[in-house]
C-alpha cells in the first residue's frame, strides 16, 4: 500500500540550536512560494515567511520548498512550523537541544557490553541484563575460543569488548574505527575545552574513577582488541584475527548470556591488523596521560601489527561465510596508509611518512572499509607534527572536501551531505551523513569558516526527522523515531518483556539494495532516501552498529558543544 510519511512539513524533530541554522523542507506539488508560520506551543504564530520553491528533489523523488527561519532565534519548546494546513512534528530551540542524546548516544557502548552484566543503576530495570559470554552455559565463549576448524590450533581469552551490532559478533575492523572515533571525540574535546567528555559525564561503572568517562568506555573496546594479536610463538604472530563470532546466525530474540552456540577465531587478516595498528597508536596517546599501562601496552601492539602487516601485506578475509558479517576488503593500501599516519602522529618517527600514501576525497568520506581519508584525520589532530607548507596543504585538502559535502547539502531539497554518484544509498547510509559531517566538522575546526559548522548542523537536521520519510532515525529522539532496529536483545516488537532499543540507538537508514527479505518484500520500487522500515527484521535498512553509533557520539558532541 501507500506509505504514510506524516506531515509533509519536515524539520529536526528534536530541535534547533538558538544560534545555529534553522531550516526545513516541505512536500509539495505547489511551484511557487507560499507562506510558513512558526507556532509557539500555544499555537500562536511567532515568525512567518515565504518558502523557496526547489523542485524534484533525486534522492527521495519528491517535489519539495525549502524552508529558513534562521532569523528566528528565541528559546523554547513545542514549537511547529506550519504551511496551510499542514503542521510538522514538534521541536525546541535552545542551547541543549544536543545534550541529552549526546550522552545517549554514548550509553549505546555500554549497552552493548559483552562479559559484563550490565546493571540496572547505570541503565534502568528495563536494559538490564546478564554478561553475554564469559564462557559460563549455555555460553561457549568468549573466554576460550578455538580458531575456526583448520585454520591455527590454539585458543585465545578474547572476551570482553562491545557486540557489533543487533548480532553478537565481534569484529576487529569496524570494532577499530568505532573506538578510534571514541578517541578521536576525546581529543577534539580536550583541545576545543569541551567539558563534556570529563569524569562522572557518563552512567557507567568507570564513573568516578578520575578518568574521562568516553576513554574508560573505548578502553573496554580496546582491551579487547588487543586481545585479537596473534601470540608470538604462534604462526603469524602479531597479526589481528579479523573477527570472533558464533558457528552459525543465531536467532531473534536473544539475550547474550542465552547464546549456545559455538564460537570462532577466523583467520587473521592484514586489515584487522592495520585497524590494531592505528588504533592502538592513537590509545598510545590518548591515554598516556591517564592510563600509561595501557598506553604503553598500546603501542607496543600497534608497532608490533605494523611490522607483522608489512610482512603479510596481503592477507585477505574472504567474502562470505556463515553466522557472521564477512567484513571483508581486498584493498588495504588505504589501511597501511591510516596505520602509519597514525603511528606517525603518535610517534613523530618520520620512517612512518613515505607510507602515508592516501588523501582524504569527497567520492570515498571514510567507512570500515575505506580507511583512505583517516591519514588526513590523524594529521589534523597533530598539526605541529607538520611543516607549515604540509600543513596548509592538508588544511585545503580537509576544505575542499568538506566544500564538496556543503554543496551536496545545499543541493539537495533534504540537505544531506551524503549524495552518492551512483545515486544509490548504502547499507549504513547513516553513517555515511554522520561520517561526512565529521569532515565537515572537522574542517571548521580548523577554518573557523560558519558554512562547516552549519552544515554539519543541517546535517544532524536529516538524521533527526528532516527527511524523505519525517522519520528520525534515533530512538528515543523526535516523535518519529525509529524504535524497532534490528537486535537480538533490544527486541520488544518480538517480546514485550524485552525492551525497545535504548535511546540514542542510530538506524542504519535508508539503502538502496534491498538486501534483506523484509525490505525486498516491502521496498520495491523505493526511492534511495525512502528504502527504509522501521522492522526489526529489516537488517539492511534498520541495525545499529557500533561503527554508526560511534559517528553520532561524535557529531552530538560537536553539536553540543558547538552550541553553548
Ligand atoms: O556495515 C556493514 C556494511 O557496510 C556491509 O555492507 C554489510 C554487509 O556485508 O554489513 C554491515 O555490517 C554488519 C555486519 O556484517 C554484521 N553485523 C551487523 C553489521 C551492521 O549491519
Amino acid at each position: 500500500g501507500v506509505r504514510d510519511f506524516g506531515s509533509p512539513v519536515r524539520v529536526n524533530q528534536v530541535g534547533y540550536l538558538t544560534t545555529g541554522p534553522k531550516r526545513a523542507t516541505y512536500v509539495t506539488d505547489a511551484t511557487g512560494p507560499l507562506g510558513w508560520r512558526l507556532l509557539d506551543a500555544a499555537g500562536t504564530a511567532v515568525a512567518t515567511g515565504s518558502t523557496s520553491p526547489y523542485g524534484a528533489d533525486a534522492m527521495s523523488g519528491e517535489n519539495v520548498q525549502r524552508i529558513d527561519f534562521g532569523a528566528f532565534r528565541s528559546k523554547g519548546q513545542g514549537y511547529r512550523l506550519a504551511v496551510g494546513d499542514d503542521v510538522s512534528e514538534p521541536f525546541d530551540i535552545g542551547d541543549d537541544i544536543y545534550k541529552a542524546l549526546r550522552g545517549d548516544a554514548l550509553a549505546y557502548f555500554y549497552n552493548n557490553r559483552s562479559g559484563i552484566p550490565i546493571e540496572a543503576q547505570y541503565v534502568g530495570d528495563a536494559y538490564a541484563r546478564a554478561a553475554g559470554h564469559l564462557g559460563i552455559a549455555p555460553n561457549k565463549g568468549d573466554t576460550s575460543v578455538p580458531c575456526f576448524p583448520g585454520t591455527c590450533d590454539y585458543s585465545l581469552d578474547v572476551r570482553g569488548g562491545w557486540y557489533d551490532a543487533g548480532d553478537h559478533g565481534k569484529y576487529v575492523v569496524n570494532g577499530a574505527l568505532a573506538a578510534w572515533q571514541l578517541l578521536d571525540l576525546y581529543e577534539r574535546s580536550a583541545t576545543h575545552r569541551d567539558r563534556g567528555v570529563a569524569d562522572r559525564t557518563l552512567r557507567i561503572p568507570e564513573a568516578g574513577n578520575g578518568d574521562p568517562d568516553v576513554l574508560d568506555e573505548a578502553k573496554w573496546e580496546l582491551d579487547f582488541l588487543l586481545r585479537m594479536q596473534v601470540p608470538a610463538g604462534q604462526p603469524l604472530a602479531g597479526m589481528v584475527h579479523h573477527k570472533i563470532h558464533d558457528e552459525k546466525w543465531t536467532g531473534l530474540p536473544l539475550a547474550p548470556a542465552a547464546d549456545p552456540q559455538q564460537r570462532y577465531l577466523y583467520p587473521p587478516s592484514t586489515a584487522a591488523t592495520l585497524n590494531l595498528a592505528a588504533v592502538g597508536a592513537r590509545c598510545a596517546r590518548v591515554y598516556a596521560l591517564w592510563d600509561r599501562k595501557l598506553a604503553g601496552r598500546c603501542l607496543v601492539a600497534a608497532r608490533t601489527a605494523w611490522k607483522a602487516a608489512l610482512a603479510h601485506p596481503a592477507i585477505y578475509a574472504p567474502a562470505g561465510g556463515e553466522g557472521g558479517g564477512a567484513y571483508d576488503d581486498t584493498k588495504v593500501t588505504d589501511e597501511f596508509s591510516w596505520a602509519a599516519a597514525e603511528l606517525f602522529a603518535t610517534t613523530g618517527d618520520s620512517s612512518y611518512k613515505k607510507f602515508v600514501t592516501t588523501t582524504l576525497s569527497a567520492a570515498d568520506g571514510f567507512s570500515w572499509q575505506e580507511t583512505g581519508g583517516l591519514a588526513d584525520l590523524a594529521l589534523a589532530r597533530m598539526p605541529w607534527r607538520l611543516s607549515p607548507v604540509e600543513l596548509a596543504k592538508l588544511v585545503v585538502r580537509i576544505s575542499k572536501v568538506a566544500d564538496k559535502y556543503v554543496a551536496d547539502l545545499r543541493g539537495q531539497g533534504f540537505a544531506n551531505p551524503f549524495l552518492p554518484a551512483d545515486g544509490k544509498y548504502v547499507w549504513g547510509s547513516n553513517s555515511a551523513v554522520a561520517n561526512n559531517s565529521m569532515i565537515m566538522a572537522t574542517a571548521y575546526d580548523l577554518t573557523h569558516r560558519a558554512r562547516y559548522r552549519d552544515a554539519a548542523l543541517e546535517a544532524m537536521d536529516y538524521l533527526l526527522g528532516r527527511n524523505a520519510i519525517n522519520q528520525s532515525y534515533v530512538t528515543g529522539y523526535g516523535e518519529r523515531a525509529s524504535h524497532n532496529q534490528h537486535h537480538r536483545f533490544w527486541a520488544h516488537s518480538l517480546d514485550p518483556s524485552l525492551p525497545s532499543p535504548a535511546p540514542g540507538s542510530l538506524a542504519g537508514g535508508p539503502n538502496s539494495g534491498l538486501q534483506d527479505p523484509v525490505a525486498e518484500r516491502n521496498l520495491q520500487g523505493c526511492a534511495p532516501a525512502t528504502c527504509y522500515l522501521d522492522d526489526i527484521g529489516s537488517y539492511s535498512t534498520n541495525e545499529v552498529a557500533v561503527n554508526w553509533n560511534s559517528a553520532l557520539a561524535w557529531m552530538t558532541a560537536f553539536a553540543d558543544s558547538t552550541g553553548r
